[in-house]
């Protein structure tokens, strides 16, 4: 229901000036002042209608006595008009009220934002103030916005709008869950104090941050990034056993058959068995292309739809490995295997921890299985492992015609240089503390100092592991 009129913003004080009010017949909104003519209206239709907001502005050019009003962005009517004139500047502003004096007209919607401009604005800019003026905020976020597989040690960097002489950093692994973890930095990049958690998405934000009088703080866009996982499946393996029964040999645990994402089949062709008649005690043996650091097995167990009844499932396991096939040593701390529940979209439910033992052999022998038969089946397995070399190397090993301008250079260096990221993983004591060694031990980058010049040839040199290992 409209009273008589209802204010939306107003600037005088008991004496006219200007104001914009809905009159009391619910008619056209209009920009008013008590000087001839008295008002500048709105479109006559449609009116304000019930839930539905609106975007407003009305322009006075006191040189040229003109008047536009603007409905949503888009001029609706203009023509001559003025405000009187005199010094108003004692005249209080209200909103949400036609007379700031009485309180008189007050208004019964409600108003998301008022702007007052000292000068006519152009339609462009009326349509810059409905569309919603750019904040001065932190840009171009390095990592940038979304990327993958960053290192967990990275330095995070941006560039600052140019004002702002200090910047706040916000970070967390949900986008309501930032806290911030850096303040009034001077510079435009920052590294946290430990590396953040492997395999992770990770949610920050820069606040530009200027000094006083006004303190202004201008919270920044909120970006992401995931960094890498801690290890990797390794692809290729292959595999070999004490024997096996028709059609479901030893690659049956390495080919990914029975597979669909993480999840397993509960089909028999899926899996490997050994012979009934085969020799005792049974064992698989896994072979890769070279020696990896493991971290991981991952076990997708025997998983026959008769798996609850027969027990196919390997239970107790000893596991040897070795770098040569010659050498072997035991793997110490194997977990029971898990009984499998014989249906299908099975996810692994064993892990077996490597701890970063170096194998290119993998030998599994078989003490018992979950069942009363003397064969042992396997489903799946996975090796996973933590890369000790180089990653990703850009340029590629062995590129020609590189512009310097290609290469990776980290944007708070003083001179050109290669960043050489090539060396063992750093781990945060807290998540890993079996890895053990402190990461300020750790040689996490061998940077080439020197200036990088055209024509010459860079070499990424990694420094071997040996006598670094824990
Ligand atoms: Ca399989």
């Amino acid at each position: 229901m409209f009273h008589r009129y209802q204010g939306l913003v107003s600037h005088r004080d008991g004496t006219m000036y200007w104001w914009i009010e809905i009159p009391g017949d619910g008619g056209q909104l209009r920009f008013k002042s008590n000087t001839s003519p008295q008002s500048i209206l709105l479109a006559a239709t449609p009116h304000l209608v019930k839930d539905e907001w609106v975007h407003m502005a009305f322009s006075h050019d006191a040189a040229a006595k003109h008047g536009v009003a603007c409905l949503n962005g888009q001029e609706k009517i203009a023509g001559s008009w003025s405000l009187p004139t005199g010094n108003f500047a004692t005249y209080r502003t209200g909103i949400g009220v036609v007379n700031c004096a009485d309180g008189l007209g007050t208004f019964n919607g409600a108003l998301d934002e008022v702007m007052i401009f000292q000068s006519p604005l152009t339609a462009a800019e009326v349509q810059d103030a409905m569309d919603g003026f750019d904040e001065p905020v932190a840009t171009q976020p390095n990592p940038a916005d979304g990327k993958t597989y960053v290192p967990a040690d990275v330095t995070l960097g941006w560039t600052s709008n140019g004002v702002s002489p200090m910047h706040n950093v916000y970070l967390g692994t949900s986008f309501d869950g930032l806290a911030r973890v850096a303040q009034g930095l001077t510079e435009t990049t920052f590294q946290p104090a430990e590396p953040l958690e492997y395999g992770t998405t990770h949610f920050w934000r820069i606040d530009e941050v200027n000094g006083a009088p006004d303190n202004t703080v201008f919270a920044g866009d909120v970006w992401i990034f995931t960094t890498e996982p801690f290890s990797y499946p390794i692809a290729g393996v292959t595999a070999t056993a004490s024997s096996y029964a028709a059609g479901m040999g030893p690659e049956k645990a390495v080919d990914g058959s029975g597979l669909t994402g993480d999840l397993h089949s509960n089909d028999n062709t899926h899996m490997c068995l050994t012979s009934p008649s085969g020799s005792q005690p049974a064992w698989i043996q896994f072979q890769f292309d070279k020696v990896y650091k493991l971290d991981q097995m991952w076990v997708w167990n025997s998983n026959q739809g008769v798996e609850p009844f027969v027990g196919f499932g390997v239970k107790d396991v000893a596991i040897e490995y070795s770098p040569d096939g010659e050498t072997w040593r035991a793997l110490a701390g194997v977990p029971e295997f898990t009984q499998a529940a014989g249906t299908n979209n099975y996810a692994h439910s064993t892990a077996v921890d490597f701890g970063g033992v170096e194998a290119k052999y993998v030998k599994l022998t078989v003490n018992s299985n979950w069942g009363m038969l003397k064969q042992y089946g396997l489903s799946e397995v996975r090796f996973l492992y933590v890369p000790v070399q180089a990653r990703l190397p850009q340029p590629a090993v062995a590129a020609t015609g590189v512009s310097l301008s290609d290469l990776d250079r980290r944007h708070d260096d003083s001179g050109d240089r290669l960043d050489c990221r090539v060396h063992e993983r750093p781990v945060r004591r807290a998540d890993h503390p079996a890895r053990g060694r402190p990461v300020d031990a750790l040689g996490v980058q061998q940077r080439q100092d020197a200036p990088l010049l055209p024509g010459r040839t860079v070499l990424g040199h990694a420094p071997e592991l040996d006598g670094q290992r824990s």
